[in-house]
């Protein structure tokens, strides 16, 4: 029986030999090595042995099979080692290739694209554009603009102090800019200065604590009201379209006298009156005024030679109006489900 073993482990030998394919690799297995296969058959007939005989050729049984194993494994890794090979070279990669994959794309902020369309359409008439620190000194925030330390009027701008520095303030309108520019440049002065602003508000529909404002400010000899009014209209129907109505009503600011505050009719409910204008059909958008000769003096300009106008929109409420947004607090909520619907480039 022993040499039955050994001629069953030399076939398995010749026949792993002339095996090309996974396929027949499997016939020889379960010819040789299957529950039914040659080896299995042989040993079954184990049990018709005479006991002193099945001892010794149990030990050679066990051999054989861990042998013809070994070998039909060894048969095995060559086919393995040859498939990985051809799948690593199908998939071939060229590190050098330009990648195809779309990258996902953010896009402009709805108060950026309505701040690049003032700002082109301020540049062409022949403006500047202008900017200052967010972070501003209380010095430029109000004392420069005609509102000294003790003036009622810091209560109309409750802001943001820096703790144990008194002297410095988030800045609470773009106004100082008029101060920084005024110095830098002198007289005859065109400029805009679009920026972010930052108030101590309690937040609802219309007021947010961050918030975007656009300054502009007119100055040379023989500057009048009149000006001011075409300037201001030229841009509330460039914003809104021809049949927007405007208009202005006298309001206090310490650092233009006139100073004006201006209304566009409400987008929402057409100047019938609802939630977002108070029920008043228009909607604040701007202050605006002559500018101070105090504050002229205080850019370097003499008063007695000069006149010019000054102007702050608030350049969040145009971006509500312009998209009809009904809540001022979503434009800085950083929402991407709510940015995602102004998403041009
Ligand atoms: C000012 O800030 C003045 N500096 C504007 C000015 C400039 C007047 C030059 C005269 C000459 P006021 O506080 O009214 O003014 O704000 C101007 C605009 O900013 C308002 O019309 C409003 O549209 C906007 N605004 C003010 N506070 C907020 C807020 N909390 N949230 C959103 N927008 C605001």
């Amino acid at each position: 029986m022993k040499e039955q073993f050994q001629h069953i482990q030399e076939s398995l030998g010749e026949a792993l030999k002339k095996v090309e394919d996974r396929d027949s690799l499997e016939v020889v297995r379960t010819t040789f090595l299957g529950r039914k296969g040659a080896l299995a058959e042989l040993m079954k007939e184990m049990s018709n042995l005479p006991p002193e005989e099945k001892k010794e050729t149990g030990k050679v049984a066990n051999q054989t099979k861990r042998e013809m194993e070994k070998a039909f494994e060894e048969k095995e890794t060559i086919f393995d080692v040859q498939e990985r090979k051809e799948r690593v070279e199908q998939e071939w990669i060229d590190v050098t290739q330009p990648v195809i994959q779309k990258k996902a794309q953010g896009s402009l902020h709805p108060v950026t694209q309505v701040q690049n369309d003032l700002e082109d359409l301020f540049t062409s008439m022949g403006f500047i554009i202008a900017d200052g620190p967010e972070l501003e000194s209380d010095y430029f925030n109000f004392t420069t603009l005609n509102i000294p330390p003790t003036h009622p009027a810091r209560d109309m701008h409750d802001t943001f102090y820096l703790e144990g520095r008194g002297d410095i303030v988030m800045r609470t309108h773009t106004s100082p800019v008029q101060i920084r520019t005024m110095r830098e440049y002198g007289a005859p002065l065109r400029m805009i200065a679009p920026g972010r602003c930052f108030r101590n508000e309690a937040t609802d529909v219309r007021h947010e604590h961050t918030f975007h404002q656009l300054e502009g400010m007119v100055i040379d000899k023989g500057i009048t009201f009149g000006h001011m009014k075409g300037v201001l209209e030229i841009v509330a129907k460039r914003l809104y379209g021809p049949e927007t109505k405007m208009r202005l009503r006298p309001k206090f600011y310490p650092f233009v006298e006139p100073g004006v505050n201006g209304e566009v009719t409400c987008f929402l409910c057409k100047g019938k009156g609802c939630r977002l204008c108070k029920k008043t059909g228009w909607l604040e958008i701007f202050g605006a005024g002559m500018v101070h000769p105090n504050v002229l003096k205080e850019g370097g300009i003499n008063p007695e030679v000069y006149t010019g106008f000054a102007f702050g929109f608030g350049l969040t409420r145009l971006v509500m109006l312009k998209y009809g947004i009904d809540d001022v607090r979503l434009l800085e909520s950083g929402d991407l489900r709510f940015l995602k619907q102004f998403s041009v480039c």
